[in-house]
């Protein structure tokens, strides 16, 4: 069978270059297909598509603009159970996981679509009567998305749909884990017909992905993935004229528990912030800040739970944690937890080579780890417990002292992702809420989870821009000004004198 193409301009291509690859399973190895490599020249074709389309796609409503969406959302239910196993089959996630990022895919889509009923600018008064102002936005133009494996079909509405609503064309990099996830999502994108050039995906690597980067007649960038990338893409856009960047990277989340937490819902919340997506999420806690008083009541808790958690086959509905992405993860996964032996930790749960029987039969060949977890204390030069890792490598660290001394190792680190805090105190929780320096905090609940309608997107290292929702809106739109003089003659603001004075009087 012919490699899968590149979605330009409404055909599909096998592009300018020769090379392909394939997405394979992470549980099994299995092949799921094959794919044409993306070229920076093919990234150019695609962006001088978008950049064709505009000014038809512009010129429609937004409501039309958004009718184009409303058949993909609808797609996206209807296929909820098939794209889940898709989403669960190509990137490892167990299956709830897998249909939770279709859902999450299709509320985007509803918050973007729907937002197209709603007023989309402000009536400013004047000072002088007789003028209207009117806030309004424009899109922006052409946007590149490039989004990463670990939500493969959400992350990519995150950015598209808001992004296309609002009157932009779109050249979409996907991530070259789950091409075959993006494949799909580009061919419900052909089914509804859309203008050609409107929605173009280039499948590849990084050096496609850099092309869209580098490409001027690209307006905006929204990016989600590593922070490494993410900073070199700040690197060559900050500052550029004209050209805007939302970056939503990764994070080294905490958990505080404190002294006044609920210990059950502290444990359930822990091991879901830990080893939900196998830790492979940019929000999952690695650290656990345990204040001495309850810790070895936790620490037992979590243990077991960690010792036990069933990592098995994504597609079975008992399974809690699936495979590591793939032979990279794992690579960076086994260095960090050398890292943390050497730097003197205590291991308490080391499952990262599984033992035979703990692999279903068939899935020999998948890149499997367990949970990895250790305490130490508190020491602020200890790379384990302040560099991400991007897995279920977990920190327990205990403390003593006030709420103020867990916020400060919280945010003793250069990330501000998302984190929680499990209390029954309110002034706990209002101090964490307070002085957390993340984008995004839970009391009472896991570190995971964020629903599409809340802002998304951290703070420090971890991020720059509004990656979603409402505030996402402002990286795809320019806000511009309009002033209409409804009188016969012309006043000005500020008390300027309007008058034309000339030499003879
Ligand atoms: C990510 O971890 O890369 O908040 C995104 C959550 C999801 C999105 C996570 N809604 O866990």
């Amino acid at each position: 069978m012919a490699p899968h193409g590149h979605y330009v301009d409404g055909d599909w291509r096998t592009g300018q270059g020769t090379a392909t690859f394939e997405s394979r399973s992470p549980a099994t190895r299995e092949r799921l297909g094959e794919f044409a490599r993306g070229t920076p020249a093919d990234v150019e074709e695609a962006v001088a598509a978008a950049e064709a389309a505009q000014d038809e796609w512009r010129a429609l409503s937004y409501i039309d603009r958004a009718e184009f969406l409303w058949e993909i959302y609808h797609e996206l239910r209807d296929r909820h159970d098939e794209l889940g196993a898709v989403v669960s089959r190509e990137c490892g996630k167990e299956i709830s996981e897998g249909k939770a990022d279709v859902t999450e895919a299709w509320h985007m889509v509803e918050w973007a679509a729907g937002n197209a009923r709603h007023p989309h600018g402000d009536v400013v008064p004047s000072e002088i009567a007789a003028k209207d102002a009117y806030m309004r936005r424009k899109p922006r133009g052409v946007v590149g998305c490039i989004t990463p494996w670990n939500f493969p079909v959400a992350i990519p509405f995150w950015h598209m749909a808001l992004a296309l609503v609002e009157g932009n064309t779109v050249v979409w990099k996907p991530a070259e884990q789950t091409p075959y996830c993006a494949q799909i999502v580009a061919e419900m994108f052909d089914d509804t017909g859309i203008p050609d050039g409107v929605f173009n995906m280039v499948q590849g690597y990084g050096d496609a992905g850099n092309a869209v980067v580098e490409n001027d007649a690209v307006d905006t960038v929204l990016f989600t993935g590593s922070a490494e990338v993410g900073h070199s893409i700040a690197e060559k856009l900050g500052g550029v004229p004209g050209r805007d960047v939302v970056l939503e990277m990764g994070g080294k989340n905490a958990v505080v528990v404190t002294e006044e937490a609920d210990l059950d819902i502290a444990v359930h919340a822990a091991v879901m912030s830990a080893f939900k997506t196998t830790g492979q999420r940019c929000v999952s806690a690695e650290r656990l800040v345990v204040h001495e008083d309850v810790y070895d009541d936790f620490k037992a808790r979590f243990v077991d739970l960690a010792a036990d958690v069933a990592v098995g086959d994504p597609l079975d509905e008992r399974t809690f944690m699936g495979p590591l992405a793939d032979a990279d993860q794992v690579e960076k996964f086994r260095e960090y937890n050398a890292l943390a032996r050497e730097e003197g930790v205590d291991v308490l749960v080391d499952r990262a080579e599984l033992a035979d029987g703990e692999i279903p039969d068939g899935h020999e060949d998948g890149f499997w780890v367990g949970p990895f977890v250790y305490e130490t204390d508190y020491d602020p030069d200890l790379r384990c417990i302040r560099e991400e890792v991007f897995g279920p490598h977990v920190a327990l660290i205990p403390y003593a002292g006030g709420i103020e001394r867990a916020v400060e190792i919280h945010n003793a680190v250069d990330y501000g992702l998302a984190g929680a805090v499990i209390s029954e105190d309110y002034r706990q929780l209002n101090y964490y809420r307070d002085h957390a320096e993340v984008g995004l905090s839970y009391g009472n609940l896991p570190c995971i989870g964020a629903e599409v309608h809340l802002p998304f997107g951290g703070v420090k290292k971890s991020g720059h821009g509004p990656a979603s929702a409402r505030e996402a809106i402002e990286a795809v739109t320019e806000r511009t000004a309009w002033t209409l003089n409804n009188a016969t003659e012309i006043e000005m603001a500020q008390g300027l004198s309007a008058t034309l004075s000339t030499d003879d009087g």
